[in-house]
């Protein structure tokens, strides 16, 4: 590492199991790209620290030597004997195989890809394999990654703050200027890509004054430094652009995406962006919403204004990332014709097959925002002609802000398994976003991150699992939560069978945990407003912002229906339609997201709709004083700092689920007029 903060998952512990494996004291290397010799660094630094001595590297051409780990990426010149070791013919350009192979009297290990990048994924699998004791011989692995774009986006300003960040100060920014010490930058190129993160947006999307002129000389040399350091570990650096730019640093009097010196400002722009970083990634836009300048305002369509973009980006390979996010902030509440749901996939379903090869719509998992629970999106799989990546938040905005524990890993996974039925039974989400179903030329999944300055990165150490769990789903999103979990906790805990137990436990309830004490049966938000934390039933009851929850004294919920309400639930494939338009068929925990139903409606559960706001609600504080207690018996075995860090945390969880808990329940409580069936405390 070149920085003291916490390794995370790189954790290389001094590891029994490897000393038995004396043999792999070698390590030889075929390539010369800057990747493989990070990955040949990676290696040399973590069998170091598992085994207690500094690995020889040797020179090999001619694969002579025996009981080696080979890191060998294809190309012209690898010897017709190490070509033959690994089917390279099935290997995508990111993809890698690890093997043992006998060879010259002994048994080496290969880790072979067509690129650097892949020997480099290849070379954090087996230190994988390696940290949690799994290196044994005949291994045969083969992995290419499902998603073309595994993408991190940071609402990080150049003022250092970071929007929506919980963890500090921001790791490239301070006083408007790039951080001078790039530690932490090196650190963090390392961790995402070990769990393979091939993009990186490294400002925020709403772009500000300073922030608009990164794309300048001003800063652009001091970006390319930092996408030097990305490149090392395969990773393309982006930048989220101001779309009205041309005006506020070209000087011109309009950004009309169709105005021929717009289009040449442009143009220009990414010629000298591209001759700073040639392998700059694109460039992430939030255009026409919350505020946002974008082509709305010259009555031109977010396909014309992407397709602007694009074409400056088209020479030197780079892409647009158009963001879907585009909704009315400024709703009157008391029209209740207008769906914010309904946004998303209003705007830009009708312009499928408009957009360029080199544009990727990227699309939040729900039609709201990184609610606890919403429904799926239904744009996902509505575009057959038109690039689509997914977009989930690993900031914990609305899901505890890395004060609670919440992983949010199953949560993914259930949005990366629905299915849409875009092309019948089977079209899963994730096959959308892998480009599976439709040949999209760009697909794959972006997450905001969850990263700041503190020393652990992400506030809450347990949240390093979130950042650990999307980068794998990523790379494959048939990975099982249970598989996730226990790869992480191993990598950042050891291999403790007690500490395995509880972490798993605690983990694989924390979502639900979380739900029950928020905001109950799908209908989202009830935060205060501005930051988002906390409690406030009615905070964005009476707001522009669309997010409401219409409880009277009779029910509450909002009625997306096609039969009497906003529509919204047209928009999904026939079944899903279905599923949803009616409350019978309707999943309980969606319910109030479809439906204004009684305080009295009986939930497929058996309860009803308040004594479930009831139970839910005591028992989420109950889970919560169950982690403790688990969390509690843990003591001793792990490190003592990390072990207060958490215990730290779920303390002020639990006093704040308290608060959600009284909250919520008084407050349905004093609308309903219904007691508790068990008598418990209600204020
Ligand atoms: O969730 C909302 C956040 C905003 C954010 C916006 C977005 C970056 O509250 O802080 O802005 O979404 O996704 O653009």
């Amino acid at each position: 590492p070149y920085s003291d903060a916490d390794p995370c998952w790189l954790r290389y512990t001094k590891n029994e199991s490897l000393e038995g494996i004396p043999r792999l004291a070698k390590i030889t290397v075929h390539g010369s790209s800057e990747q493989i010799r990070s990955a040949l660094a990676e290696l040399v630094y973590g069998m170091t620290e598992m085994t207690g001595s500094v690995p020889e590297t040797a020179e090999d051409p001619n694969g002579l030597e025996a009981n080696v780990v080979r890191l060998v990426q294809f190309d012209e010149a690898l010897p017709e004997r190490l070509r033959e070791l690994a089917p390279f013919h099935d290997l995508h350009e990111e993809g890698y195989v690890i093997r043992s192979v006998p060879e010259n009297g002994g048994e080496s290990i290969l880790v072979a890809g067509k690129s650097g990048k892949g020997v480099l994924y290849g070379t954090f699998h087996l230190l994988r394999l390696m940290q949690t004791g799994d290196l044994r011989s005949g291994l045969q692995i083969l992995e290419n990654p499902r998603n073309g774009l595994r993408m991190m986006n940071h609402w990080d300003n150049m003022d250092g703050s970071i929007e929506r960040g919980y963890a500090g100060q921001s790791i490239f920014f301070k006083d408007n200027e790039f951080v001078r010490d790039q530690a932490r930058i090196r650190d963090y190129a390392r961790l995402v890509a070990s769990v393979g993160i091939n993009g990186v947006a490294i400002n925020n999307v709403n772009v500000h004054k300073t922030e608009t002129q990164l794309i300048t000389s001003r800063f652009l040399p001091d970006v390319a430094e930092v996408a030097g350091i990305f490149r090392r570990y395969g990773i393309a650096l982006f930048l989220s652009v101001n779309y009205a730019s041309p005006i506020e640093l070209g000087g011109l009097d309009t950004a009309d995406p169709l105005d021929s010196r717009v289009r040449a400002w442009w143009k220009e722009k990414a010629a000298e962006i591209y001759g700073h970083i040639p392998d700059f990634g694109g460039f992430v836009v939030k255009a026409d919403s919350e505020h946002r300048p974008g082509p709305f305002t010259y009555n031109r369509t977010h396909a014309d204004g992407s397709n602007m973009l694009a074409e400056a980006l088209a020479p030197y390979g780079g892409i647009v990332v158009w963001r879907c996010f585009v909704y009315n902030c400024l709703q009157d509440w008391r029209d209740r014709t207008t769906d914010r749901a309904r946004a998303a996939y209003d705007h830009f379903k009708p312009l499928d097959g408009q957009f360029k090869q080199n544009v990727v719509l990227q699309i939040k998992n729900g039609p709201m925002d990184f609610q606890v629970r919403e429904p799926v999106s239904p744009l996902f799989g509505a575009m057959p002609e038109t690039n689509q990546m997914a977009e989930f938040q690993i900031t914990q905005e609305y899901t505890g802000q890395q004060k609670h524990l919440c992983y949010l890993v199953p949560q993914w996974k259930e949005v990366l398994d629905f299915d849409t039925f875009a092309r019948g039974k089977g079209t899963e989400v994730k096959k959308i976003v892998a480009g599976e179903t439709y040949p999209y030329a760009h697909s794959g999944m972006a997450a905001v991150i969850n990263v700041g300055d503190d020393p652990n990165w992400t506030g809450h150490t347990l949240a390093q699992a979130n950042l650990y769990g999307f980068g794998r789903l990523a790379w494959n999103p048939d990975l099982s939560e249970e598989a996730i979990t226990a790869e992480w906790i191993r990598l950042t805990f050891g291999k403790d069978e007690k500490v395995y137990q509880v972490l798993r436990s605690m983990l694989a309830e924390s979502w639900r945990v979380y739900e029950s004490y928020t905001s109950p049966l799908g209908i989202g938000w009830m935060v205060n407003p501005g930051h988002h934390y906390g409690p406030n039933v009615d905070g964005y009851e009476y707001s522009v912002w669309g997010t409401y929850h219409y409880a009277d004294c009779r029910g509450m919920g909002v009625n997306r229906t096609v039969k009497d309400g906003t529509g919204y639930t047209a928009q999904y494939y026939p079944e899903n339609m279905e599923r949803y338009e009616s409350p019978e068929t309707c999943p309980d925990e969606l319910l109030l997201f479809f439906h204004h139903v009684p305080y009295t409606h009986t939930l497929h559960s058996g309860k009803t709709v308040i004594q479930h706001i009831y139970d839910s609600h005591f028992e989420g504080v109950e889970g919560v004083e169950a982690f403790i207690e688990r969390w509690q018996g843990l003591e001793g075995r792990i490190d003592a700092k990390r072990h207060a860090q958490v215990m730290e945390r779920l303390r002020i969880q639990l006093a704040h689920a308290r608060e959600w808990r009284d909250v919520v329940n008084t407050y349905f409580f004093r609308k309903s007029g219904i007691e508790d069936r068990h008598g418990r405390p209600i204020y």
